[in-house]
């Protein structure tokens, strides 16, 4: 990894960068992650590089679907793998969710290195290794799924998921949670709740939820995810951005 000092202003964003780097050279990232974080770090750039009031919101609300949910599972692809999957491993653990390594650009070599890395921070067990379903209406190897998992899942959280898939894990009549930096985002769009935030701060912010939220009556988790309006918190992140950039200006 090249040495970046701590004292640089942009140590974060460029050791983000090195790990990103070196998962793409382990085989743990595909090479179009580094464009689609590319496209995330201007968002995040744009937002602050903060958790805003409506990711927080948004995030307390997953928390409350992933602890309602009879099968919740956490999708895990090469980007989120390389950034967070420790935390991911915590918030599985947690709920209980299940976790599925699930690849847009599925190749079975890196579904390999990923439950590896998975099962080496300490996730007991990994699905969507030998997948035995698929999510219908979606060509190509990306439909490939566990039946155990993402297929019978009534909740699914999706980090950095692609449009298309998000629209057809919604047509199976799953409640999908989106991470996604992008609030114009046709995943953005098509997710039941969409956390306008970086992975690396949704996750561990979904998990202080989780953990605030763990003793709270059913009932009222069911009442935050019923009265959880997306497009509104979308339209309040546009604001949100729109203001910034105008204060900025
Ligand atoms: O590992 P694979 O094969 O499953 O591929 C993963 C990628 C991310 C390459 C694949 O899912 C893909 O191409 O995704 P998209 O369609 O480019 O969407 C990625 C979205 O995630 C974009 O809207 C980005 O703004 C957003 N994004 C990128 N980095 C982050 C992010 N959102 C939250 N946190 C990030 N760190």
């Amino acid at each position: 990894m090249s040495h970046i000092p701590t004292s640089h202003p942009r140590y974060v964003s460029l050791m983000t960068r090195e790990t990103l780097s070196r998962a793409l050279k382990q085989g743990l990232v595909h090479e179009t992650g580094l464009i689609a974080h590319g496209r995330g770090e201007a968002f995040d750039y744009l937002l602050g590089e903060t958790t805003i009031p409506e990711a927080n919101e948004a995030a307390k609300v997953a928390a409350a679907a992933l602890l309602s949910a009879t099968n919740p599972v956490i999708s895990i692809n090469g980007n989120v793998a390389a950034l967070a999957a420790k935390e991911c491993i915590v918030l599985a653990d947690r709920i209980p969710a299940k976790l599925e390594v699930n690849l847009f650009h599925r190749t079975q070599a890196r579904v390999n290195r990923i439950a590896v890395l998975l099962r080496k921070h300490g996730a007991s067990t990994v699905y969507g290794v030998n997948p035995t379903a698929k999510i219908p209406g979606l060509a190509h190897d990306r439909a490939l799924c566990d039946r155990r998992g993402i297929f019978s899942a009534d909740v699914a959280l999706v980090p950095l998921e692609d449009g298309d898939r998000c629209e057809a894990l919604r047509a199976m009549g799953k409640s999908v949670i989106a991470i996604d930096l992008n609030p114009l985002s046709r995943t953005a769009k098509a997710a039941s709740i969409t956390i306008v935030d970086n992975v690396t701060r949704a996750i561990p912010r979904i998990d202080y939820w989780v953990q605030e939220l763990s003793d709270a009556k059913k009932s009222d988790l069911s009442n935050l995810v019923r009265s959880w309006d997306n497009k509104k918190n979308l339209g309040m992140v546009l604001a949100f951005l729109s203001k910034r950039l105008n204060s900025l200006s």
